[in-house]
């Protein structure tokens, strides 16, 4: 492979990961490209990504789903990876969500979070999965124990999707349609570390309202 060429671009949601992204960017495999998705940071996390060298996408509305649609239809390798940017995990770790899709023996693979220490991750928020993967499991008879948010796969056929969610349940969905479109989806353990700087989702009363509220509807739907 070439030093230009980008086998992978990996969406990095980011609402002021100022701390964090000099962390992130700097561990990017080769081939990998980061694509920044920003829509209302106000600690300089947009300019902090561009003089670090990455692609920064501006959505104007807010959310999560909306993050990460937006890099994905920005995005032009021919696999997207996604990835938080606020160092709980590490972009080192791409392949091992990226590298199944690549050789084409996975459709979709995401990371199974593995706390590095205690406290990466808070106790409602690893409960609330466990469960949810227990129903999804059910559901689609895919063997997962975390919906976590690294994952890889084909551009092309994340498109193909359709998703629809702009805000928490986006990965969700992704997982969804994709279980119904019969992908070969697999999972992989990732090393999940505590987050430099104060959460947006999980970690906040709101953020797991929404992540609740958004999540449950979207398996409200599938059960009809
Ligand atoms: N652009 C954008 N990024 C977001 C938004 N909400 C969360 N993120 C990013 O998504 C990733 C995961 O969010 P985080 O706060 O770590 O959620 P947690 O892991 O559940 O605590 C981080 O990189 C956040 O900066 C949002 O509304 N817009
Ligand atoms: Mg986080």
């Amino acid at each position: 492979m070439t030093q230009n060429q980008t086998l992978v671009d990996v969406v990095l949601p980011c609402l002021d990961e100022a701390g964090a992204l000099p962390w992130v960017l700097a561990r990017l495999p080769q081939g990998y490209r980061a694509i920044v998705v920003d829509n209302g940071s106000t600690d300089g996390s947009a300019d902090i990504a561009r003089s670090l060298g990455a692609t920064v996408v501006h959505e104007q509305r807010r959310g999560f789903g909306a993050a990460a649609h937006a890099g994905l239809l920005a995005a032009t390798a021919p696999i997207v990876a996604f990835c938080d940017a606020d160092a709980s995990m590490n972009p080192e770790d791409l392949p091992r969500v990226v590298d199944p899709v690549a050789d084409g023996t996975r459709d979709l693979v995401l990371g199974r979070r593995r706390p590095t220490v205690a406290g990466s991750w808070p106790v409602h928020a690893r409960i609330a999965n466990t469960s949810l993967s227990w129903r999804l499991r059910r559901i689609t008879g895919v063997t997962i124990h975390d919906l976590g948010p690294m994952r890889a796969a084909s551009r092309e056929k994340l498109l193909s999707l359709n998703l629809q969610d702009r805000r928490s349940g986006y990965p969700l969905e992704m997982f969804l349609r994709a279980s119904e479109a019969g992908w070969r989806i697999h999972e992989v353990d990732v090393p999940y570390a505590p987050r430099v700087g104060r959460s947006k989702v999980t970690g906040t009363v709101r953020g797991t309202l929404t992540a609740i509220g958004d999540m449950s509807r979207l398996l409200r739907e599938v059960r009809r």
